[in-house]
């Protein structure tokens, strides 16, 4: 008791001390900066009194966002276009917003996140800063605004909507011009941001694959913060933004332990990344919140994890991927590592030339849908809904229906009052014998474990440890059918590589044995090494006259590393390939082996 009250005397002292951004008393709202002479425990129980603000809250519980990648790499079949395309190249045949905002709202999305400009500059809607826009393409005579269209038919149909404005812009001719290219994004941003009604969220991408060597802009962050915070208070400000934090892969995956409450620090200047350096911290660290780094921190926010993946291999719309539309099991997988692991899922379902969504897709989030409600309509505890306070080592039990089978747990804390859970677990009561059925670090905002079928009578769930007292929401057990993995492998060369013979090892030459007529390569990356970033790719007949066929960029390859797949323009008839390393993704030269290499033939 004499700690308790301690400890709330101690939270005064140091609210007052401090002065802002506390609520009601108790919570520090989105920061806490630590006064001076803390210890170790008092650092970390501050910790638990860390809160998201309203947006921040409001977002957290959409639970399930899908991003649109849309727009001239549609057409072009590319990743990063480079900026030179010709505006003629867009002309979607049968653009139908409503299509895609209908599909996905059906299989439960509750917001769009359009790429209204990408890293080629190409803008969707008809801005004043550039001719570089629909406006100069021949969709709608150029009185078309794809901003607007998906705009009206989120409107209409109760769809949360947000914008992603590339930062990077590899048509601009002011880029890297800091203070005149600072200027033309402003004024793109206020245009999205006054033109089209809410905007619930602003994506800012961290790409920029022009190298060390490139235009180096430097961002006016504080001032595009400062304008979305003006013109859309209801907005959050994702990844380059300081509401909403990358999960750090592309993969769709997010962290066992997954803290909202970090040091690591969302802003984006020199102080903050000496900052982060010197507690070793980036977005894609594996650790962001344990004990041994908020004791080393000075501030803290709360600064919760996104995953954004794409339901295909690219994020553009490319007609060769339509066979490896993630399976039914691969969404569901994501959907418990993203949703089920502390974390709001952006899953990016990108339309087709024609401006629709293409049907495969269509037909796999409808069987996600129904899937996901099917599951968690059925809660089969009958007493799992109602507040619980839990001190480090208190259990507490819960009734299953009868008869019932489960093999899912969803836990959730209050987040309003803080994330506070470190350890916990999951015992199960089967034949009048408590079973251990699963277990883990950290809750938040919703946590989903699986296990194997069980017909326990009594589920026991115990906080072995927590920063505070835990604010358990609710506890809610499950039966999720069990799926098959039905993708069929990708075939990533048409040739087999039993008769190749290594002529040289770098750059790399190789003997295919007879002369083919090839018309692109598949280049797949190795986690073990540096990935290749810009490459030449050459063919010969005889191994001593060697044309250029193909020459650019993996262009995602960093943040996406899947196996590339490059088509020619025309077919060329070969016996030998060479590839090149121009750069690797981290400024090496990494070599490149055969077995990363698959031909392509007609
Ligand atoms: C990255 C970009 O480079 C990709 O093209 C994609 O837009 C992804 C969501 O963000 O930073």
């Amino acid at each position: 008791m004499r700690n308790i009250i301690f400890f709330t005397g101690f939270l005064l002292s140091v609210m007052i001390l401090m002065g802002c951004n506390q609520r009601a008393n108790t919570y520090f709202e989105k920061k806490l900066t630590y006064p001076d002479l803390l210890t170790s425990d008092q650092k970390v129980k501050l910790a638990a009194y860390i809160v998201p603000t309203p947006r921040q809250y409001e977002w957290q519980q959409l639970e399930l966002t899908a991003f649109i990648h849309f727009g001239m790499n549609t057409f072009t079949g590319r990743e990063w276009g480079d900026g030179s395309e010709d505006p003629a190249l867009f002309h979607p045949t049968d653009f139908d917003a409503e299509q895609w905002v209908t599909a996905l709202q059906e299989a439960g999305f509750k917001m769009i996140i359009l790429t209204a400009k990408h890293h080629d500059g190409f803008c969707l809607w008809p801005t004043k800063t550039t001719a570089h826009s629909v406006a100069s393409s021949p969709w709608h005579n150029g009185q078309g605004d794809v901003v607007k269209e998906v705009k009206e038919a989120c409107d209409k149909h109760n769809m949360k909507f947000g914008v992603y404005l590339s930062p990077w812009d590899r048509n601009a001719g002011s880029y890297g011009d800091s203070p005149k290219y600072n200027v033309l994004f402003v004024q793109q941003l206020m245009e999205l941001l006054t033109h089209y009604g809410e905007v619930n969220e602003v994506w800012f991408d961290g790409a920029n694959g022009e190298g060390p060597n490139g235009k180096v802009q430097e961002y006016d962050w504080a001032r595009f913060y400062q304008v979305i915070d003006s013109l859309q208070p209801n907005a959050v400000k994702a990844i380059m933004g300081d509401d909403v934090r990358w999960v750090g892969n592309e993969q769709g995956l997010g962290r066992e332990t997954e803290w909202s409450v970090t040091p690591l620090n969302p802003d984006i200047n020199d102080a903050v990344t000496h900052e982060n350096r010197r507690l070793n911290i980036s977005p894609t660290a594996e650790d962001l919140g344990s004990r041994e780094l908020i004791v080393e921190a000075k501030t803290l926010y709360w600064y919760p994890s996104e995953v954004d993946v794409s339901i295909r291999p690219g994020w553009f719309y490319h007609p060769e991927q339509d066979h490896q539309v993630k399976t039914l099991q691969q969404l569901v997988d994501i959907y418990y590592r993203s949703v089920g692991m502390n974390s709001v899922l952006l899953l990016n379902v990108p339309p087709d030339t024609r401006g629709k969504l293409h049907e495969v897709d269509v037909e796999r989030l409808r069987q996600f849908g129904t899937y996901i409600t099917n599951t968690f309509k059925n809660d089969k505890l009958t007493d799992g809904q109602f507040a619980w306070k839990a001190r480090s080592g208190a259990s507490k039990e819960f009734n299953v229906v009868p008869g019932e089978t489960i093999n899912t747990v969803m836990l959730q804390e209050d987040i309003q009052k803080g994330q506070r859970v470190e350890e916990f677990s999951v015992e199960g009561l089967v034949h009048n014998k408590w079973v251990k059925l699963t277990g883990g670090t950290t809750i938040g905002y919703k946590r989903l474990l699986r296990f194997e079928d069980t017909a326990p009578s009594k589920l026991r769930v115990t906080v072995a440890e927590t920063r505070d007292i835990a604010n358990i929401k609710s506890v809610g057990a499950y039966y999720a059918p069990a799926l098959e993995n039905k993708q069929a492998d990708t075939l990533l060369s048409d040739i087999s590589s039993n008769a190749w013979r290594i002529a040289s090892e770098n750059p790399l030459i190789v003997d295919l044995g007879q002369i083919y007529s090839i018309n692109g390569f598949t280049y797949s990356p190795d986690e073990s090494k540096e990935s290749v970033f810009n490459y030449a790719f050459l063919i010969s007949e005889d191994g001593v006259s060697w044309e250029e066929v193909k020459k650019g960029e993996f262009s995602n390859i960093r943040n996406n590393p899947i196996s590339q797949h490059v088509p020619f323009d025309r077919v060329v008839n070969g016996r030998f390939f060479q590839v090149e390393t121009r750069s690797g993704v981290d400024g090496g030269k990494p070599s490149v082996e055969m077995r990363q290499i698959g031909i392509l033939t007609e």
